[in-house]
């Protein structure tokens, strides 16, 4: 089987690639994403509009991710990627630096429908802010910190072994092998 991965992220397909066994075709379509704070809605529409748009043959995946700063209430969450084109993560670690609680979580939901089953899998992972290190991974990953490494010095698969979008793919590895 085909799978869809409906996303302008290359690093996104990268990690999925080495989770599922299926093919992983990446589809550049650029659905709307609706204004909700809540990742699996933004994630499960766009995958609705995402199969018709593309011609509604096979499975689509979308993958809907956000950093999440403790100390400024969450922030960017959902506006992760609005952020890091405007201001740019460099900037959102001054903003984490003035405060002396770290702690962040990075948050994923993947959402699959292939016109009739809609699923969505989540994931996250604890971690802090740090000063950027490291040149691996994509977004954020040089100002997360897990563990002792930023996920920006980790490989692909140590990545996935402890990230968000590597929880969330592991289940839906799990409920593909089951349906
Ligand atoms: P698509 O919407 O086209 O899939 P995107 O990069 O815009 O690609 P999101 O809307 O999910 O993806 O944006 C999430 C933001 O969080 C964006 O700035 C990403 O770079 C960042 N992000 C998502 N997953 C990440 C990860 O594993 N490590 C670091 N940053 C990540």
């Amino acid at each position: 089987m085909t799978i869809r991965f409906v996303t302008s992220n290359a690093g996104k397909v990268r990690e999925a690639r080495e989770y599922l066994t299926d093919d992983v075709e990446q589809i550049q379509y650029d659905y709307t994403e609706i204004q909700s704070d809540d990742l699996a809605d933004i994630a499960v529409a766009g995958a609705k509009e995402a199969f018709e748009e593309t011609g509604g043959e096979d499975p689509v995946l979308v993958d809907d991710a956000g950093l999440f700063v403790e100390a400024l209430g969450g922030f960017p969450g959902p506006y992760s990627a609005y952020v890091e084109d405007t201001v740019g993560v460099e900037r959102v670690w001054n903003l984490a630096e003035m405060e002396d609680n770290r702690r962040a979580r990075f948050r994923c939901v993947v959402a699959y429908y292939d016109g009739e089953t809609a699923e969505t899998f989540d994931g996250a992972v604890p971690g802090r802010i740090v000063a950027p290190r490291g040149d691996g991974g994509f977004g954020y990953d040089p100002i997360f910190e897990h563990e002792g490494a930023t996920m920006a010095e980790m490989s692909t698969e140590r990545k996935n072994a402890i990230s968000h979008r590597g929880r969330a793919l592991a289940k839906f590895a799990d409920w593909l092998a089951e349906n």
